[in-house]
């Protein structure tokens, strides 16, 4: 296996197709949908475009439908929620599908969507990615951040990191043998520094701060928990995550 980090989707070749990507948004999209399934999500449909996700929505009834929208950090105005990993509960969210659009995390994943295996991870799903990528061994693999409307976001970067360093201790091998790019070393460079302290990063990193500023920080809290969720989102068909089975 080699892995290849990208900081954002802009980074990410135009005619390569890796063997398997992943799209990562600690804050928040990637923490969000992983939350939404564990409570039970029937799939996570996402969106650019918010005229888009309304219509699409409209093929489920009201109670089997969220819809989910952030813009700069914000709930999209009329929306049933914005971007919280926080807002999901079995009560809430259980058989329902969430209809999502996102600043950044949403354009992340269109720009991976035709890989054959797409899936997301965040801090919280680390484990279950690196088990997931052990059970499938594919031969590429793209982890790829979100950032923040074109520039690197240093908590996409950390979880990039903590997955490389994950498959990497589990294995027993040298980092040069699993590194595709100079990104995927500066990564696990970063997780090392950062492993013990993931909560201090989020305040540093200027995507947290922005989320301070709406306070927000308990999101920030639970977006900063490594290995909590034992699940992995994985694309179903373009533009749809679910389990994976
Ligand atoms: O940019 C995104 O996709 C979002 O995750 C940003 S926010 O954390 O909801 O502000």
């Amino acid at each position: 296996m080699k892995f290849f980090v990208y900081h954002t989707p802009e980074e990410v070749p135009d005619k390569a197709v890796p063997d398997c990507a992943i799209a990562i948004d600690v804050l928040r999209a990637t923490s969000t949908i992983a939350a939404a399934l564990e409570s039970g999500a029937a799939a996570i449909h996402v969106f650019s475009d918010l005229d888009a996700l309304k219509t699409a929505s409209e093929s489920y009834s009201p109670e089997e439908r969220l819809l989910a929208g952030e813009r700069g950090g914000a709930r999209v105005e009329g929306f049933d929620l914005g971007n919280s990993p926080l807002d999901h509960t079995e009560a809430r969210s259980k058989g329902r599908h969430l209809f999502m659009s996102t600043t950044n995390g949403t354009r992340c994943l269109h720009r991976i969507q035709n890989a054959p295996m797409v899936a997301t991870a965040a801090l919280t799903t680390r484990q279950a990615v690196v088990d997931f990528l052990n059970h499938h061994n594919p031969e590429q693999v793209w982890l790829v951040g979100s950032g923040w409307e074109g520039s690197y976001s240093l908590e996409d970067t950390v979880c990039a990191g903590a997955i490389v360093h994950g498959y990497l201790t589990q294995h027993n091998l040298d980092l040069k043998d699993l590194a595709g790019n100079d990104a995927a070393i500066a990564a696990v460079s970063l997780y090392l520094q950062w492993q013990d302290h993931l909560l201090d990063l989020m305040y540093c990193a200027s995507h947290g701060q922005r989320l301070l500023r709406l306070e927000l920080e308990d999101d920030l809290k639970y977006c900063a928990q490594l290995d909590v969720l034992n699940l992995v989102p994985v694309q179903t068909e373009p533009g749809v995550l679910a389990l994976a089975r």
